[in-house]
């Protein structure tokens, strides 16, 4: 729901009723009126209203910025303050960002607009915004220092350009970066071409979502800032699975998402079930001879990546970044493997201390997604989500795209589950297990068995077999 400037709830109020307080009635009044979102829903393409048409984008778990036309030129008011942000049903952060949430609002604009952006500091400390990847005058860039003044606590600073090039853009602060930008503070820029444009294709679907990254300890809300690596919450605008929505299309929609990077990392996102091409960069749109299929695309920090497809098959593909660790939610990374290690005389050991003693990890980490050991009151479960079959195990970035032949042109509801045709899911194999095939050299015996070497250190393990494997043989 979009709201108009009413919004002081929830435990960031304080903090937000003081620095508002600072900025004069007057001085707002004269300014196009905030407009403030308070859920964390995907919203529907914004259309325009004024100004040339063009086909709006959809921003994963956010929402477009609506503007006002002033004598030709498009205006626009940020407000930059503290928010508070449900990262995950029932997880709450308190993070900073602009008009209500984090990630900010998209804001979107045609190539050749004017643009005025009002910008109200409602933080407690100094801010900028530089408008990443823009060409405009060096003024306009937002590093505070360099090329303007920090807009102090309680002003509000006016930036003004043409949108000389179409294309994938970001905004971010350029003022105290390091604890802004680890506080949630970005959005993301869309540059829509003014004509039909040789690189730049027509689609049905065209999705936003930023990278970002919070360090947060289970039971706090507040990110810690000093994280340079070890972040324990990776988001897609600033919410993680199962909180990110899905992105849903009617099957043989030409499909573009946009993905922008502002974490300390680079991200593989990895699509499954299609091929994709990336059509544009942080530079633009690609030129066609550049372009190849892939899967997976790696996005480095500060670049906008713009992938297209044609969803031609139906079902519910996951659409994640690759690196394992960053579809996980809040978790230690200290902890030893403990795969194949027999913890029964130990534990026996430490339930005469510590009665609720739980051993992890002992057969994989796949029972932590079950497990029902209590978790502190503001979290996120390391993973979770229940899929149609079970857990999904999965956390951190990590959504699907949901291709149906049933899905309404312009609907963007979740259509829920696949409904697989008969036969088309893998399924248990209950009769006999025919004999392996075996390569030549191995039956002539390159490598007798006998011959393996031999351990004279006895290790007490059992098999990682659920239902607590035998412990025969030992
Ligand atoms: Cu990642």
């Amino acid at each position: 729901m979009v709201s108009r400037r009413n919004f002081l709830g929830g435990a960031g109020a304080v903090t937000a009723a003081v620095s508002a307080a600072a900025v004069s009635k007057v001085a707002m009044a004269a300014l196009p009126e905030p407009v403030l979102q308070t859920s964390p829903d995907t919203m529907p393409p914004l259309l325009p209203s004024t100004g040339r048409p063009y086909n709006p984008v959809v921003t994963l778990n956010g929402w477009t910025l609506p503007w006002r036309m002033n004598h030709g030129v498009k205006e626009f008011h940020l407000v930059a303050e503290p928010v508070v942000r449900e990262m995950s049903p029932g997880f709450k952060a308190h993070l900073w960002g602009y008009n209500g949430q984090s990630p900010g609002p998209t804001i979107e604009v045609v190539e050749g607009d004017r643009v005025r952006i009002f910008v109200t500091n409602k933080l407690p400390e100094h801010t900028s915004i530089h408008w990443h990847g823009q060409r405009l005058p060096n003024g306009m860039d937002g590093v505070a220092g360099l090329n303007q003044p920090a807009i102090p606590s309680g002003k509000t600073f006016v930036y003004e350009f043409v949108a000389r090039r179409p294309g994938t853009f970001m905004y971010h602060p350029h003022a105290d970066e390091m604890t802004q930008m680890a506080m949630g503070m970005m959005g993301f820029w869309i540059t829509h071409p003014k004509q039909k444009h040789p690189l730049i294709d027509e689609v049905d679907r065209d999705f936003v979502f930023l990278l970002n990254a919070y360090d947060i300890d289970p039971g706090a809300y507040t990110p810690k800032i000093m994280t340079m690596l070890d972040f324990n919450l990776w988001s897609w605008n600033s919410r993680v699975f199962p909180g990110i929505d899905t992105l849903n299309v009617r099957k043989n929609d030409k499909v573009r998402i946009r993905i922008g990077n502002l974490t300390m990392t680079n991200h593989p996102i990895h699509l499954h079930g299609h091929e994709f091409l990336v059509t544009g960069t942080d530079g633009g749109p690609t030129p066609k001879s550049t372009r190849w299929y892939e899967v997976t695309t790696d996005v480095a920090v500060g670049q906008m990546r713009q992938i297209e497809f044609l969803a031609d098959e139906e079902g519910d593909w996951a659409f994640h970044c690759h690196k394992s660790h960053h579809t996980m939610n809040a978790m230690g990374h200290d902890v030893p493997t403990m795969i194949g290690v027999d913890h029964r005389q130990v534990v026996k050991q430490i339930t005469k201390l510590v009665p609720d003693y739980m051993v992890m990890a002992e057969r994989g980490m796949a029972d932590m997604a079950e497990m029902t050991m209590p978790l502190p009151d503001n979290t996120a479960p390391m993973m979770t989500g229940d899929g149609p079959f079970g857990s999904v195990e999965m956390g951190g970035m990590f959504t699907m795209v949901k291709v149906r032949k049933d899905q309404k042109p312009g609907d963007y509801k979740n259509p829920g589950w696949f409904k697989h045709p008969p036969g088309t899911v893998a399924y248990e194999w209950t009769g006999a297990l025919a004999e392996p095939a075996r390569f030549k050299a191995e039956s002539a015996g390159a490598m007798p068995a006998k011959n393996m070497p031999a351990t004279d250190i006895e290790v007490q393990v059992r098999k990682p077999v659920r239902g607590g494997g035998g412990h025969a043989g030992h």
